[in-house]
């Protein structure tokens, strides 16, 4: 493996500045990191696990996801990371949906349409890996195995492994999805064994504040920040109440965003989120303030290596 000045592995072995990155895409050597001036912000409207009886707001079908979409991307997210739900509102991983869903937010949309391979903790790994095949611009790749709260998600590395094979065949580009400390080691690992993802570039969320994974404070995501490959640009996601001060950890650290009611439903102490929009409002005030407007869904194309639409 190779380092940087500073220590820092480089992502799969290889300097960025050899792989088959874009010219658009981040690390080139010497030149500044992508999205230094401006912030990636996704949006995560659904997730698997809240309920929609209890949470009314909760976009679960086409018509809601699609409208919830429009308002986040008027608000400033450039990426949706998208888990669907069936007929009674139950997390589903059905092919024909998501095909659909995936052509359903490019028609209404220009955002960068993310799916999700998580799935649900009961999902099974033959249905995760077969998401790639409603052929979506991204997926997320999570790069280990965690507890989360009184379950388990599981990612065995051959599942990662072949996960990332069929991602790069079918050129979709992976957004490695860290839970825990050693699900950077296992990132690593990965580049070094399989070489960098399709489109070039290495784009990682720190998922923060999992009861089991890394919790959402401002030391560990500047340690992890510090562990990731060189030439990776990152986003921060905390969970629950850690939501707003990992947003602001990521921001001075450098990061980019995601919000959404997959990861928080309340907006404050005791004032539930009335939809993902303001979410995203708040994260795009937040990334103003700090000097870092939000980015178009074009520009965090050419960031991430995310071909353009046709
Ligand atoms: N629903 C979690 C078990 C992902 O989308 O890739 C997994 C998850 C991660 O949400
Ligand atoms: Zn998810």
């Amino acid at each position: 493996m190779t380092t940087d000045a500073a220590g820092r592995p480089a992502a799969g072995g290889q300097s960025p500045a050899t792989s088959s990155a874009p010219a658009s895409s981040a690390g080139s050597a010497g030149a500044a990191p992508a999205g230094r001036d401006s912030t990636l912000i996704t949006v995560a409207p659904t997730g698997a696990e809240t309920d929609k009886a209890s949470v009314p707001a909760l976009p679960v079908t086409l018509d809601e996801l699609v409208a919830t979409a429009k308002t986040c991307r008027a608000a400033g997210a450039a990426v949706i990371h998208v888990h669907i739900r069936d007929e009674n509102a139950r997390p589903t991983l059905d092919l024909g949906r998501l095909t659909d869903t995936v052509q359903a937010l490019r028609e209404g949309t220009d955002l960068i349409v993310q799916l999700s391979t998580g799935g649900a903790v009961t999902d099974g790994f033959g249905a995760r890996l077969a998401v790639l095949d409603a052929g979506p611009d991204a997926c997320s790749l999570t790069c280990g195995t965690v507890n989360f709260g009184d379950e388990v998600f599981a990612n065995p590395w051959p599942f990662i492994r072949e996960l990332y094979g069929r991602a790069k065949e079918a050129g979709v580009v992976p957004e490695f999805e860290l839970f825990d400390m050693g699900h950077i080691a296992t990132l690593h690992r990965l580049l070094d064994d399989l070489g960098m993802p399709y489109g070039g570039h290495v784009h990682c969320d720190l998922v923060m504040g999992v009861p089991g994974g890394i919790p959402g404070t401002a030391a560990q995501l500047v340690q992890a920040a510090a562990a990731l490959p060189r030439g990776a640009t990152w986003s921060a996601t905390g969970v629950g109440r850690t939501s707003v001060p990992v947003m602001f950890a990521a921001l001075s650290a450098g990061g980019h965003l995601r919000v959404g009611m997959e990861d928080t439903i309340s907006f404050a102490r005791g004032r539930p989120v009335t939809g993902n929009a303001e979410l995203v409002q708040r994260a795009a005030a937040l990334a103003g303030l700090a000097q870092r407007p939000a980015m178009t869904p074009d520009q965090a194309r050419a960031m991430l290596g995310v071909s353009g639409r046709e």
